[in-house]
């Protein structure tokens, strides 16, 4: 297989609040990961993406870093940390961090020192700006821009000591830096040469396509435009001020060439994967374009937005399959010498076998095994969240109160005050809300399904006593082996990692399918992404092929293609 390493590899992520908890206090933690590495080498992952473990409020569950050096007492030490970095090589695996860099938090001595004087040296350090023209600041209306926060509400947050507002795209506690300074940039570069030099094989980069922002000359940030997902909020959409800003490319490739030019410890290339709401297929491309170095991978968002509503995510419609194909199909084609970060699940949404397969006790298994099929054998790297592996479903509670998540609990508010019936909210939450993705991972039948000794930060998800690592691990028919078995074809078989992509029958409402070619191997994946037997009139010319893997025992039928609900085949001929 050609090119380097993180071509033919998988990646599993680590949500750590959720993963494992070694000391009894409900909260997963890194000796409860250091447990549990067996799972994921069985498994046979290459990579290890572990969310932020940094000291933090955790408003944002961690993706609020109030010190970028060192480890939350809440998930152990940094010693703990260095004994995972050993133990994940030992064991022939690698290993990425988490690192959020478009923001601290309120709590980050930077912030400190930025907000204790505008005088200060690192007041320019984060987007200080004084309150609208006119008005009285703290007051409505008077915020620098209107635009409204991920997190619900105005981007701004009022400081009356220093009579100034301060940008903060998600909460409040999450002030944005303000990458224009060079200083700011120099502190981000040798913090992430620190980790390298400690033993990293590489990042995950936050929302990293947020980064330059688009200021003018006179220091002023423009309005947002109207959108109906904001009806009411009496805010604007200002993303096209902050995403993919004028700068970007100019900081990657200065990141690229501060720190990920240098290389691993071990003398090995890092990875890089950045984060990007709202990157284009053109500047995905540009990105992770070798010829001009930044970035790996990214991550795009535009098939996770597919099923989104006029009224954006809170506003679940149902997916239309020829219109996630044409997407998938779009970026497996369109990335030129780049290449694509494959993933349905991470820590912000919902858990894929409830929202785009069938999590009814008859089509649970096939249907998550045949979302993996389909992900996992296109071209790419395959990121794989924790729970992914065991076909895990969403999870709902009756009341507001049971959620944790500041996206979903802060959303709840803005929506109920702006009128909306909070029984239709709650409906949404428990669809797309991100708690769904976080409820503790289940690994035996026994209390709180093995996760904790305590009570779990997060409900376990009530299924645990059947759906568990231990049971998976047990039954060579579960969704685990399957997993195991998609990450063996990618390490086995070059068509896997450099085969061309070509969809097949793009218009069909229920079937998946496309062909990969490398020489003369081709792979050829089948799948009914439905509940109800689905039926192909053309020959796909799989008769006569290898079946690599199935979710259900061949029929005797021959060359015409019938499917069964969420049945799926993988097939190698040539
Ligand atoms: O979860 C989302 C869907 O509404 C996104 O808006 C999400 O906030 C966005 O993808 C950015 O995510 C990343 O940065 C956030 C953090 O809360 C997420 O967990 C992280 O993945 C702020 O750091």
């Amino acid at each position: 297989m050609t090119g380097p390493w993180w071509r033919s590899a998988v990646v599993y992520q680590v949500y750590p609040r959720s993963f494992a908890d070694s000391d009894g206090d409900g909260v997963g933690d890194l000796r409860g990961l250091i447990g549990r590495l067996d799972h994921l080498e069985r498994l046979g992952v290459d990579v290890l993406w572990l969310s932020p473990v940094y000291p933090s409020p955790q408003d944002d569950n961690g993706y609020d870093i109030s010190d970028y050096r060192d480890v939350d007492p809440v998930f152990g030490t940094l010693a703990d940390l260095d004994e995972l970095i050993d133990g994940v090589h030992a064991r022939g695996m690698r290993i990425i961090l988490d690192v959020v860099v478009n923001h601290t938090s309120d709590e980050h001595p930077w912030f400190a020192q930025s907000r204790a004087s505008s005088e200060s040296p690192k007041r320019d350090w984060y987007w200080w700006r004084p309150p609208r023209a006119g008005h009285v600041g703290g007051t409505p209306g008077a915020e620098p821009t209107d635009w409204h926060g991920f997190f619900s509400g105005p981007v701004w947050e009022w400081d009356e000591a220093s009579g100034e507002y301060y940008l903060h795209l998600f909460s409040a506690k999450q002030p944005d830096l303000n990458w224009e300074n060079p200083q700011v940039r120099t502190a981000v570069h040798e913090m992430l040469r620190w980790w390298v030099d400690r033993g990293v094989d590489g990042f995950r980069l936050d929302v990293i396509n947020l980064i330059s922002k688009a200021v003018r000359a006179d220091g002023s940030l423009p309005d947002g435009a109207d959108s109906p997902a904001l009806a009411g909020t009496g805010l604007a959409d200002g993303s096209a001020h902050y995403t993919n800003g004028p700068r970007l490319q100019e900081f990657l490739g200065e990141l690229h060439r501060e720190v990920f030019a240098g290389g691993a410890r071990s003398g090995d290339v890092l990875v890089t994967v950045g984060e990007m709401p709202g990157v284009t297929l053109p500047l995905a491309r540009s990105i992770t374009d070798p010829a001009t170095p930044q970035l790996d991978m990214v991550f795009t968002f535009e098939h996770v937005s597919l099923d989104h509503g006029p009224g954006g995510k809170w506003d679940a419609q149902a997916l239309s399959l020829p219109a996630l194909k044409a997407n998938l199909a779009a970026w497996q084609q369109g990335l030129g010498d780049g290449w694509n970060a494959l993933y349905w699940n991470n820590h912000d949404q919902p858990r894929i076998v409830s929202r785009w397969g069938d999590d009814a006790p008859e089509h649970r298994v096939t249907s998550a095994k045949t979302l993996g099929t389909v992900l996992h054998l296109m071209r790419g790297t395959p990121f794989v969240y924790q729970g992914e592996e065991l076909g895990l479903t969403n999870t709902s509670w009756p009341g507001i109160e049971d959620y944790r998540d500041v996206e979903t609990l802060n959303h709840y508010r803005e929506a109920v005050r702006a009128g909306a019936d909070p029984a239709h909210v709650l409906a949404a939450v428990s669809v797309m809300g991100r708690d769904n993705a976080r409820t503790p991972m289940p690994w035996t039948d026994a209390p709180q399904g093995g996760f904790t000794s305590g009570t779990p930060w997060l409900p376990v998800n009530p299924a645990y006593p059947q759906l568990n690592a231990d049971t998976g691990w047990a039954d060579p028919g579960s969704v685990l082996h399957h997993y195991r078995r998609l990450i063996e074809l990618r390490h086995t078989l070059p068509v896997v990692v450099d085969g061309d992509f070509e969809l097949l029958l793009p218009e069909h409402e229920q079937v998946f399918a496309y062909r990969r070619t490398l020489g003369t191997q081709v792979l050829t994946v089948v799948a009914n992404m439905s509940s109800t037997p689905a039926s192909a009139s053309t020959d796909l010319g799989i008769a006569d092929g290898q079946v690599l893997l199935a979710t259900h025992l061949l029929p005797d039928a021959s060359g015409d293609v019938v499917l069964r609900p969420w049945e799926s085949r993988a097939v190698l001929s040539g």
